[in-house]
């Protein structure tokens, strides 16, 4: 899977490339990472990508006759791919999303700055327009990173079998948080590991998990029993 990544701060991108299993999933040739410098495209001396928006206010607007030239030249590397703007102002992003993603063969992300873009941007490339929720992020380089690795657990073969075979909490089908998890030692500060556990009755396990999980969902994330 291929993605592409347009930034005005591709630095920020170096760590989270070069560690753990995204190193490990780039090196296996399972992902492939390509970042992208909007200033690139600006062509003045200055390299402007941003401007004063019309009708006044504060803050930069991203501009189109920058934005627009540079995800097409982008897109005309190789098979076009799916278009992704990270903004606020987004659909919020979820697990369900995350599996839809995984189908696709390449997913470029479009990471602007807070104020954001000139709507002709929207207007001309239709992006799939992504918020991770509803907070202040100063751009969409961590909402990048983020969708990034949520995809990249799904690509068959990027996790161990162990992780792989685990149903996740949000996957399509879950709608419970994951249980408790104890190890040892069997007991520290006077708290003791719940005995069920240590019984080696495995369908006794099970009951209790099942039934902390749902305890646990209750008390913490009601809306995930009733929600759609
Ligand atoms: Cl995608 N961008 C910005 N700037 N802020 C956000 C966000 C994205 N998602 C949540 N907050």
């Amino acid at each position: 899977m291929r993605f592409d990544i347009i930034t005005l701060f591709p630095g920020i991108f170096s760590g989270f490339l070069s560690e753990s299993m995204l190193k490990t999933a780039i090196d296996a040739g399972l992902i492939d990472i390509h970042l992208h410098q909007l200033r690139d495209w600006a062509d003045d001396k200055h390299q402007t990508v941003d401007d004063r928006p019309f009708g006044g206010g504060p803050g930069m607007v991203l501009k189109v006759d920058r934005v627009v030239p540079c995800i097409e030249e982008i897109q005309r590397l190789t098979e076009p791919g799916h278009l992704i703007l990270l903004t606020p102002q987004g659909r919020t992003f979820r697990q369900q999303i995350a599996e839809e993603l995984v189908q696709q063969k390449r997913i470029l992300l479009l990471c602007g700055r807070y104020e954001g873009f000139d709507q002709r941007v929207n207007d001309l490339l239709q992006p799939d327009e992504i918020s991770i929720g509803d907070f202040v992020l100063n751009g969409g380089e961590v909402a990048a990173m983020t969708i990034i690795e949520s995809i990249m657990r799904l690509i068959p073969g990027v996790l161990g079998d162990e992780d792989s075979a685990r149903i996740d909490s949000f996957s399509s089908g879950n709608r419970l948080l994951e249980e408790s998890q104890y190890t040892r030692p069997r007991e520290f500060r006077g708290l003791s590991v719940p005995e069920i556990l240590l019984s080696g009755n495995h369908q006794e396990v099970d009951k209790w998990r099942l039934q902390n999980r749902l305890e646990r969902t209750k008390l913490r994330r009601p809306d995930l029993l009733t929600d759609s």
